[in-house]
């Protein structure tokens, strides 16, 4: 399977999160991805390509533009102003504020477009964020063109982010915009499956009206874990998308046979949508050796996951979310990978 990537993606480091009351170095570094490249490129799992150069076209579509004119801008707004270190917010509207009024100042709008301080923009953010989009846009298209499937090697990851905020170290919702553009390209229904351990709000948000993408997600409880405020069973999707979000959240400590059992019985709400096109939006967090997670998979439950989804007979592109676990995050990656291929 083709594997897409730009080293561009690499310039998004040494920004920091606030976490456990300080400020630490980001948990989703630049070496993520070079640990994943190594894993493919040792495995011979296949070509490596650039990704071609896309407009926002399509992102305007599933993201406000205005939003996205911000993460284009929020860089250098914040370094006019003098400032070094990670450009984070510190205020967010919450229940009582208004929140529809957009603020003028650097400050205001950080907040405004975002729900969490842990996605900070430092000088190399935006050009990283624009190629992890083009990377997702070039694996669509790869798919589009008649391949059974391919590897869009997303850094930073998207799965978070809404139609118009980031959050969860993602910026524009990379699998968003391939299920958007799989849909321009002629497929009339499109599955996102999300099987990163924290839930997609994002992906949720963005598509929770729409009967067109389905979208299913397999993570930890919000009543315990981040995101926190959003991604329980009850949540079913609204209007013409009612019954076309599924939600199956599990508590902390889950092993692979309540997990297995969970991605079954979502592979069959995705086999009663009878999707044209999958969208796997690949978090090997679950992993048990997972820094910020508490879910228990090990690399063989990767390798049978793989398996699993190859079973659908669809054709699959799999778009890089989260996986902390710096040295392994590879090898994981790798089993899903071949044990889709080999299926
Ligand atoms: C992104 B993805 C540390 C706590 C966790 C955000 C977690 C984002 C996960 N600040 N912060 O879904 O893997
Ligand atoms: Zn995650």
């Amino acid at each position: 399977m083709k594997t897409i990537f730009s080293n561009k993606q690499l310039g998004h480091r040494d920004h920091h999160e606030l976490y456990n009351g300080e400020l630490v170095p980001g948990f989703e570094t630049h070496a993520r991805s070079e640990f994943i490249l190594s894993s493919l490129k040792r495995a011979d799992l296949g070509q490596v390509l650039e990704p071609e150069t896309h407009d926002l076209e399509t992102a305007r579509q599933i993201h406000v533009p205005d939003y996205l004119e911000f993460l284009s801008k929020a860089w250098d707004m914040w370094e006019r102003d003098g400032r070094s270190g990670t450009a984070l917010p510190y205020a967010w509207p919450s229940r009582g504020l208004r929140g529809r009024v957009r603020p003028t100042s650097l400050d205001g709008l950080l907040g405004y477009y975002s729900f969490d301080a842990s996605t900070g923009f430092v000088r190399g953010t935006w050009e990283a964020v624009k190629a992890s989009h083009d990377t997702v846009l070039t694996g669509a298209d790869i798919v589009s063109a008649g391949n059974p499937a391919a590897f869009a090697l997303c850094r930073p990851p998207g799965h978070h982010a809404g139609p118009d905020f980031a959050g969860g170290y993602c910026f524009i919702n990379n699998a968003a915009v391939a299920a958007q553009r799989l849909r321009n390209s002629g497929a009339d229904r499109v599955t996102v499956l999300d099987i990163d351990y924290h839930h997609g709000n994002g992906t949720q948000e963005i598509f929770y009206e729409r009967d067109d993408v389905q979208v299913v997600n397999l993570h930890a409880d919000p009543s315990y874990e981040y995101p926190f405020y959003i991604g329980a069973a009850e949540e079913k999707g609204a209007g013409p998308g009612l019954g076309f979000t599924v939600n199956y959240p599990m508590p902390a400590g889950t092993e692979w046979s309540a997990w297995s059992q969970a991605l079954e019985h979502a592979l069959g709400e995705v086999r009663s949508f009878s999707p044209e096109r999958l969208v796997v939006s690949l978090g090997v967090d679950t992993f048990e050796g997972d820094p910020i997670s508490r879910f228990k998979l090990r690399k063989e439950h990767f390798r049978q996951t793989g398996a699993l989804i190859a079973q659908m007979g669809l054709p699959t592109l799999f778009v890089m979310e989260g996986g902390y676990a710096v040295e392994a995050v590879g090898e994981n990656v790798l089993a899903v990978l071949q044990g889709f291929e080999s299926a």
